[in-house]
């Protein structure tokens, strides 16, 4: 009689300590919103043409500081001191580009530039080099071969991706052609053509940056914060790393900011800059999204949707009408329900413009050509995704997993076994999604890619060209799986 009473105790002090600590981390992750930022202007980075750059550009790793909370400066990372990301690079498809690293922080990191198709040497990940120590510097010579795309910069080195992406340091980058000339899209940067980096955040109540603490218990076995909002993010077992349940969205950095625009047709570039997690994105006026681009280009034509999905590392181009809204009016773009950015219009902020076109007049964009006529006949190699690895293996830096020939057709079957959704990234890639579960799927539906997401117990098939050799990696773009091994060491050769 007296165990059970015991065992009875025990049962509820465990129900009463963990309705506590879920209530409080509740309430800290309620009060901690509130506290933040809002209702700002949108921030946008500075744009530096490449095209026109005469001397070589220094892009400096640095600690900055960031209030995300009035009053409290939270330590954060930046590219050139910025405060929070980096600037936005301008390209034109011929450049080249040899940016500096100059890397100001106390630990290794790199510069791998997410969608770009560049020799291993510049690709910032794979070669044994690629680090770049505290103090050190490093030069990367890009050559811009590849067409029109909103693409993306961000560190890589092996251990510290996921906690100096989630600190801060990411930055866009687009690559203009001569079909993104030629079409009359919005393409004035910061006015109707629209950086939006849309990130996962969780902050304590000092504005912190919440991240990475592993387990719920510190070494005394006692709750305290850093532990607790560690447990908070940690996505081993939660199903928080295919969702941002949790988490406040932040677009360029700030919360639910504002963008004065002219009653015309505004482009968004999206990127999924955060950690882990899928966007639902909509308007809450239930104006129509048309999507022009996906990852690495245009599609061939317009798809209007009432909503989009974007994973992270993903990146979408959209167009929204508004050329029939009245000064005052509001158009708030949501992600996973929450309010992300709010479009007011106020056509004062210029005297004459032109509303130069409707959304259903730029519905051809650019040719989308596939590399061969698909027969499935050709190579595949397969990359079957299980927790924490892939085809069995967990990341070597000693390793080169597999070898593709330059200039010749693959097929990379994604094969996720695993009970967990992933996030597919080989670099230095442009590729068509040709099967989906065995089935023959149209490319032009899904357009030019270089991550595609894989639900659990689902299968892929990618037809892709690697165009420079060198070595390169392929992994999950979820950070925290990628740092826990699911990546991988290819070789392009000759
Ligand atoms: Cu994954």
């Amino acid at each position: 009689m007296k165990s059970i009473k015991v065992i009875a105790l025990i049962f509820v002090s465990v129900v009463v300590g963990a309705v506590v600590t879920f209530g409080v981390m509740y309430l800290m992750n309620n009060k901690t919103v509130d506290m933040i930022r809002n209702n700002e202007e949108l921030f946008i980075p500075e744009l530096i043409d490449v095209s026109s750059l005469d001397e070589d550009f220094i892009i400096t790793a640095d600690k900055t500081e960031f209030e995300f909370v009035e009053g409290f400066k939270t330590d954060v990372l930046s590219y050139n001191e910025q405060g929070y990301l980096g600037k936005t690079f301008k390209m034109r498809k011929g450049d080249t580009f040899n940016p500096i690293l100059m890397n100001n922080l106390d630990e290794a990191t790199t510069l791998h530039w997410h969608g770009l198709e560049t020799n291993g040497m510049s690709d910032g990940a794979a070669e044994p080099n690629a680090r770049v120590y505290p103090g050190e510097e490093k030069t990367y010579n890009l050559e811009i071969s590849q067409a029109a795309a909103t693409i993306w910069y961000h560190p890589h080195a092996l251990g510290t991706t996921a906690s100096q992406a989630y600190k801060g340091l990411a930055g866009m980058i687009i690559i203009e052609d001569e079909y993104s000339d030629s079409l009359d899209l919005p393409d004035i940067y910061g006015v109707n053509d629209i950086p939006l980096v849309l990130q996962a955040k969780k902050f304590d109540e000092n504005g912190n940056l919440a991240y990475g603490h592993h387990g719920m218990m510190g070494g005394t076995g006692m709750m305290n914060r850093s532990n607790m909002m560690g447990m908070m993010f940690e996505d081993g077992d939660g199903s928080n790393q295919s969702t941002t349940s949790g988490f406040t969205i932040m677009s360029n950095g700030f919360y639910i900011p504002y963008k004065e625009v002219r009653s015309e047709v505004i482009r968004l570039r999206l990127l999924n800059g955060s950690n882990h997690g899928i966007m639902d994105i909509s308007t809450d006026t239930n104006d129509k999204i048309n999507v022009i681009a996906t990852d690495v280009g245009f599609l061939e034509n317009s798809q209007e949707k009432d909503f989009m999905e974007i994973a992270a590392g993903e990146r979408y181009e959209i167009l929204i009408d508004l050329t029939s809204k009245e000064i005052g009016d509001e158009v708030n773009i949501i992600a996973n329900g929450q309010q992300v950015l709010t479009l007011k219009i106020n056509d004062d902020t210029d005297d004459d413009f032109d509303k130069p076109f409707t959304t259903n007049m730029i519905s051809t964009l650019a040719p989308i050509l596939m590399y061969e006529e698909y027969t499935g006949q050709a190579t595949t190699n397969t990359f079957v995704l299980d927790n924490d690895q892939i085809n069995g293996k967990q990341f070597s830096m000693n390793t080169i997993d597999e070898t593709f020939t330059k200039n010749q057709i693959y097929y990379l079957e994604i094969d996720n076994i695993s009970n967990k959704h992933h996030s597919f990234h080989p670099h230095n890639a442009r590729f068509l999604i040709v099967e989906i579960d065995g089935e023959k799927v149209d490319p032009k539906d899904f357009g030019w890619k270089d991550t595609v997401y894989v639900r659990e117990g689902h299968k892929v098939k990618v037809q892709v060209m690697f165009k420079h050799t060198g070595l390169f990696m392929y992994h999950c773009h979820i950070l925290s799986h990628e740092e826990r091994g699911m990546m991988g060491r290819f070789e392009v050769i000759d």
